[in-house]
């Protein structure tokens, strides 16, 4: 395929025409999905606020089934493989290797995922997201899932060879960006993931088709939760990431330690296995011992590292506000920041939001002991919307405001909605979050389609506020889908009637990354968190709170069995 280059004149960032048409395809395919996902939280949110319980139980599990399928696996991974182009050929400036097979990625992807939710809507497909056996569903509901990963993974094929054209073309000198290094650490773990994800989901398949007899439950869970918690990695990693690039795009701001930031990526790697061993905390089928060694010590780099990364990214931006000179006091730097763009703002919200109630949580659910106030709760999805919506698809959203005029060419509507938007959709699912913890620690059941059991044999009395608790899930939730809406509304508008911007002259060459002085900022290393002083107050006050949080677990804890 003919390749050009043009270099937008609003970002100074240069699109090789192949990779930017696939990572069109891929984000415009991404925000459909969300779209479908965000549809169908209605029916999931109405039915599981309890003075509205809208849907049938089995219409209720069904479009819960395709609400986390659309929005967990097609939305985030459609968005990542446009990431993924962008990290490679547009970061370092090179065409994409092979668009032929990236195009055959995509549609093994599109297709995998049209089948999966024509399967679903079918009926009979209603296994939830996690697909546990020995509950079965349609052939075409995991055929679907594996050509979907199938296309994923050639897309991440397409990426490692775009960085071996980058690099036989030299268009960069030295090592990579940390942008490009954190999505290769995203796609090394997507290899990873999806090959886990392969050895579970191919017997699946096979025994839903009838040709082997039995795949045991309780392996089934450990493997099935080498992919599930994999993935999750990967959209950590991937929104890091893009933190660090809207840092650097909204405030220049280098990271305060390339070697650390780094570090940390890799720690991700590292500990990544042992990490998903918080899955299986209630499993008859691992001991305890190999539990609590994993959940107690192990779990803990992998937390180090997104702590050093919710540390750094700040940090990086207190830097570079304070040397525009915004020095008055702890807080001037953060105060002065740009609250008004929403690509500041959607990774800010998402960045608090994901440390404070995304790991605070995460940490107290991961311990061995702990996890049993909350199993299988409500609480589970309260904390993993606080990671997956509030940490990686807020960023996501925050990305796409930057990628309206530089990517797509297009001005955006509505700025004015695109301001309120982030605040919106992220605060209200900060207390959506919440509201669902709060039940869920009260004991409300996660994916249960009838708190009140009405016409049970055995009735059980909740307490008054675990019913207000799931009102207030109601009410936020509403809230938050109106923010998902508006996102839509604007960047779907913006595309279609958008005014068409100035993309910059089409060249047949590309322009090679300048060779620049390394910044001071990128090479200091050891003090750096004392040029940081609000973030080091910020940091404190998220241990403080952490403290708090873990200790009145334990307190909860202790109450389960009186001692007298
Ligand atoms: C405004 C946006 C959203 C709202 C109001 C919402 C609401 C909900 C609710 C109420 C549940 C059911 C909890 C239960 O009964 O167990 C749920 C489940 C789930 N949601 Fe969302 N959600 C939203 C967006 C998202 C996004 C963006 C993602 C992923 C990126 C996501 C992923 C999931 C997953 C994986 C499940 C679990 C499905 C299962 O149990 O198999 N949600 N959501
Ligand atoms: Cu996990």
């Amino acid at each position: 395929m003919t390749t050009t280059y043009r270099t937008c004149p609003r970002s100074g960032l240069q699109f090789e025409s192949n990779a930017e048409k696939l990572m069109v395809i891929n984000a415009v395919t991404a925000v459909v999905a969300l779209l479908v996902g965000g549809i169908l939280a209605i029916g999931v949110v109405l039915t599981r606020w309890p003075a509205v319980h809208w849907l049938a139980a089995d219409t209720f599990y069904m479009v819960l089934t395709a609400h986390g399928i659309d929005m967990l696996i097609f939305w985030v991974i459609f968005f990542e493989i446009a990431v993924l182009y962008f990290a490679s050929s547009t970061l370092l400036r090179c065409r994409l290797a092979t668009p032929k097979v990236a195009w055959l990625a995509f549609v093994l992807m599109l297709i995998g995922a049209v089948m999966n939710n024509v399967t679903v809507f079918q009926g009979n497909s209603s296994v939830m997201m996690t697909s546990y056996v020995p509950m079965m569903a349609s052939p075409y509901f995991y055929a679907g899932l594996i050509l979907f990963a199938v296309g994923a993974l050639v897309a991440c094929f397409v990426f490692f060879g775009t960085l071996v054209v980058a690099k036989r073309d030299k268009t960069y000198q030295g090592s990579v960006p940390l942008v490009t290094f954190g999505a290769i650490v995203a796609a090394i773990i997507a290899v990873f993931t999806i090959a886990s994800g392969a050895i579970i989901l191919i017997p699946t398949f096979l025994l839903s088709v009838g040709l082997i007899s039995a795949v045991d439950p309780l392996i089934y869970r450990t493997i099935w939760w080498a992919f599930g918690h994999s993935s999750q990695q990967i959209n950590v990693a991937a929104h890091i990431s893009i933190w660090y690039a809207v840092a650097a795009i909204a405030f220049g701001a280098k990271p305060m330690s390339e070697r650390v930031s780094r570090g940390a990526f890799l720690l991700y790697i590292l500990f990544l296995q042992l990490a998903s061993a918080h899955h299986l905390l209630a499993d008859p089928g691992v001991s305890t011992a190999w539990k609590v060694v994993n959940t107690s010590y192990f779990m803990y780099f992998a937390v180090l590292a997104s702590m050093i990364h919710g540390l750094t990214i700040p940090g990086a931006i207190e830097v570079a506000q304070r040397a525009k000179g915004y020095n008055k006091g702890l807080f001037e730097w953060l105060r002065k920041a740009p609250w008004g763009n929403p690509v500041f703002s959607g990774m800010f919200i998402s960045l608090i939001g994901f440390g404070f109630l995304g790991g605070i949580s995460g940490v107290m659910m991961g311990t061995e002991q702990l996890n049993m106030i909350i199993h299988n709760t409500v609480y589970v999805p309260g904390h993993f919307h606080a990671t997956v919506v509030v940490g990686t698809t807020l960023t996501f959203m925050a990305l796409t405001y930057f990628l309206i005029p530089v990517l797509f060419k297009r001005e955006m509507i509505n700025p004015g909605l695109a301001k309120l938007q982030p605040y919106l959709f992220g605060l209200s699912m900060y207390f959506f979050c919440l509201v669902m913890m709060g039940a869920g620690t009260l004991g409300v059941p996660r994916r249960h389609w009838d708190l009140s059991f009405a016409g049970a044999a055995m009735a059980y009395e909740w307490p008054g506020a675990a019913y207000l608790m799931m009102g207030l899930v109601g009410i936020a939730g509403v809230a938050a889908m109106t923010g998902g809406a508006l996102y839509i509304y604007i960047t779907v508008g913006s595309l279609l009637w958008g005014k068409k911007l100035e993309g910059g002259k089409p060249s047949a060459n590309f322009t090679p990354i300048p060779v620049s002085a390394p910044s001071v900022a990128a090479q200091s290393y050891g003090s750096a968190g004392f040029a940081a002083p609000g973030t080091f107050t910020l940091a404190i006050v998220f241990l403080v709170s952490f403290v708090l949080y873990y200790f009145i677990n334990w307190k909860y804890l202790s109450q389960v069995w009186g001692l007298s």
